[in-house]
């Protein structure tokens, strides 16, 4: 059985960095996320016993072995736990509009987790699905579920999985600024790994965890964006704060990240409920209400050109295209 299944990205309000363990990718403290609806990958998995090795193909472009390396991962895991050595062949088509320079490791993983199980003849529920998604990529823990979701760290493999949190069906959304879409220096999978090991920052950043998360999940619950957005902004600047101690220290913002952290600030002068986040790169995502996403486009079109600024509201969890959807929507 070879379906295509679909699983969107997430943008995280408390922030994922830092490995317990590298291999098994156990976090070192729990995160919470939102799945949007503006980008996902669809993912079709083929075990085929004529294959020799894996193969990936992403946007139709044969990838080579390094960029098979999480892909793999999750594979092996399937063919484990079914019991089968069959190679198998992965289409992946990223859905992010171009020069978006966002990374796609947590839709991607997530949608490989559902199709490679599902082509293995596992019938896996969310947990399973979710502990599978984060062997390739931990952000993918999260992007199993719609709307909000918490990545339970766990102490082990069994353990260590997301669960949602709120389906978000209030008015809340994300405005990207998107100021640069050049590949970054550092991954984040070093950058996190470099701040664990070097950054006397890092132990700060940990204990301050549980205050967010608790706090955050109380403004969740009671849908209060201005606490939402406080939290997450400052819980992002501490994330970032830590990579400055690292050894060699590092940065993922740039002049125009700043500039954008400032336009924000400037809407939250005008009266705006607006507040950031960043991640492992330069870009920006404001946090604010759905229903004035059109209002702020408008109004930092003024400073970003209509390219950069790219509207997402809460999206859905992991599906199963039916094959007329898959057919008609990648037009062959
Ligand atoms: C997050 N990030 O919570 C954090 C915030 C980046 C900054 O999850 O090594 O691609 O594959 O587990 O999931 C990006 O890290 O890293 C990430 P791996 P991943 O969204």
């Amino acid at each position: 059985m070879t379906n295509w299944v679909r699983a969107h990205t997430n943008i995280a309000l408390i922030k994922y960095w830092g490995k317990a363990n590298d291999d098994l990718i156990l976090p070192k403290n729990n995160s919470l996320s939102l799945t949007l609806d503006a980008f996902y990958t669809d993912t079709k998995v083929t075990f085929d016993q004529c294959l020799e090795t894996d193969l990936l193909y992403l946007n139709g472009q044969q990838q080579n072995l390094a960029a098979l390396d999480k892909v793999k991962k999750v594979l092996d895991a399937v063919r484990d736990k079914a019991g089968i050595q069959t190679r198998a062949r992965v289409d992946s088509i990223n859905y992010v509009p171009t020069a978006a320079g966002l990374a796609s490791s947590a839709s991607g993983l997530a949608a490989l987790a559902g199709a490679a199980s599902q082509a293995a003849g596992l019938d896996m529920p969310f947990e399973e699905l979710s502990k599978l998604a984060r062997i390739g990529s931990g952000s993918a823990s999260r992007s199993i579920y719609g709307g909000f979701a918490e990545w339970l760290k766990g102490v082990d493999h069994d353990t260590s999985y997301a669960v949602p949190v709120d389906k978000a069906d209030w008015d809340i959304g994300m405005l990207f600024i998107i100021v640069n879409d050049a590949k970054k220096e550092v991954s984040s999978r070093d950058g996190m790994k470099r701040t664990v090991d070097t950054s006397p920052f890092y132990e700060g950043w940990l204990q301050s965890l549980d205050g967010d998360l608790s706090a955050m999940k109380q403004a969740l619950k009671d849908q209060d964006l201005k606490r939402v957005g406080q939290i997450a902004e400052r819980n992002a600047l501490k994330m970032h704060a830590t990579t400055l101690g690292a050894q060699p220290p590092f940065t993922y913002w740039t002049a125009e990240s700043m500039t954008a952290m400032e336009a924000v600030r400037s809407l939250r002068r005008q009266g705006y409920t607006a507040y950031f986040t960043m991640d492992a790169g330069p870009n920006v995502k404001i946090i604010c209400r759905q229903s004035q996403l059109a209002e702020l486009k408008d109004l930092l079109s003024e400073q970003f050109a209509e390219s950069q600024l790219i509207e997402a509201r809460p999206g859905p969890g992991i599906r199963t295209l039916d094959p007329s959807e898959a057919l008609q929507e990648k037009g062959d």
